[in-house]
């Protein structure tokens, strides 16, 4: 039901206002000057289009000053900047993928996934008959913390509640912006990589019985059985964006991010995810996120050189190791 896409949006989604730290902001640029797509250019028909999207550049006013607004309101911290910030990239990523371009946003911390998953469901819907996205979550992390269940009060332990309407808007002018035609369903929803999920996570997921593939069930089954069981349990009815957080890698090869977990994916096995998702030919739109240039600084290359494979595998590119 899909055509091939021709024609490539990337994202440069450089926001780090739901994370601890600084510097994840600085990510989309890294990957870009990395070459990834000079690459992907080349090795494919794509036509790409950059955007730019920032805390600094064209909405200054609304979000350096929402940025004052901010106290910590309902334990969330930042909650005014980071709404505004994922409502821009979900227009953005709405915009394209409702013109049937493939999407790829880069991050940025992961609190933009509340704006790429609903951007992308909500150009699905319409485009597909009120279809529901389908949405892996590969990740070492849940993301899925509650303003109320968070113990750090940190948004990008918070996109997956949000985006599937599990948090609602607690006040106005925070996320307000996500109506229905907005949300993901939960039950076209699975993880794959968590090794570090938080108790009350823990509870959500059973509540709502989400479909989760930890690092254990990796380890015991392999990835290959893993990504069958993790498609069939998607079907094939209805087109996938993956949002790929580079902490589901193993730190050995992505050390500079901001929530580094021991045990996790080998490189092999992340390209093999993205491979797997390629071969569907229902992949429409993916998010690379939490790069951080400024965390292990001396092994950024490293992380770079990681998250440009496993990019260019889910775009059907070959890699070199
Ligand atoms: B990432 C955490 F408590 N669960 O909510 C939280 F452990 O986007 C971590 O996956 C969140 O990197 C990690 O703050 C967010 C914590
Ligand atoms: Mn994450
Ligand atoms: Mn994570
Ligand atoms: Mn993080």
């Amino acid at each position: 039901f899909l055509s091939e896409p021709t024609h490539l949006a990337v994202v440069a989604a450089r926001f780090s206002c739901g994370a601890p730290r600084v510097g994840a902001e600085q990510g989309p640029q890294a990957l870009v000057d990395w070459g990834v797509f000079s690459d992907i250019q080349a090795r494919t028909g794509y036509l790409c289009s950059f955007d730019s999207l920032s805390e600094k550049d064209t909405s200054r006013n609304s979000i350096e000053s929402s940025q004052n607004l901010d106290a910590n309101i309902y334990e969330m911290k930042k909650p005014h900047a980071v709404s505004l910030a994922a409502k821009r990239v979900s227009d953005c990523v709405y915009s394209h993928a409702r013109e049937g371009r493939f999407v790829m946003t880069l991050g940025g911390d992961h609190s933009i996934g509340v704006g790429t998953v609903t951007g992308t469901a909500r150009a699905v819907r319409e485009r597909f008959d009120g279809a529901d996205l389908s949405v892996l979550w590969i990740d070492a992390h849940a993301d899925i913390n509650t303003p109320q269940s968070s113990m750090s009060g940190r948004i990008h332990g918070m996109p997956v509640a949000f985006a599937s309407g599990l948090a609602k808007s607690p006040s106005k002018g925070i996320f307000n912006w996500i109506t229905k035609s907005h949300l993901i369903n939960l039950k076209k929803f699975v993880y794959i990589g968590l090794r570090d999920v938080d108790k009350a996570e823990e509870a959500i997921i059973h509540q709502y019985g989400i479909k989760s593939f930890t690092m254990g069930d990796i380890r015991s089954d392999g990835i290959e059985r893993i990504m069958d069981l993790a498609l069939q349990y998607l079907g094939d009815d209805s087109p996938i964006h993956v949002s790929y957080d580079v902490d589901s890698l193993d730190p050995e090869y992505a050390p500079s991010t901001g929530f580094p977990i021991p045990g996790g994916l080998s490189l092999e096995e992340g390209i093999y995810i993205s491979q797997r998702l390629y071969a569907t030919k229902g992949l429409v739109a993916m998010d690379l996120v939490e790069v951080n240039p400024l965390i292990e600084s001396s092994r950024l290359t490293t992380t770079l050189q990681s998250a440009a494979s496993v990019m260019k595998a889910a775009l059907g590119v070959g890699y070199e190791v």
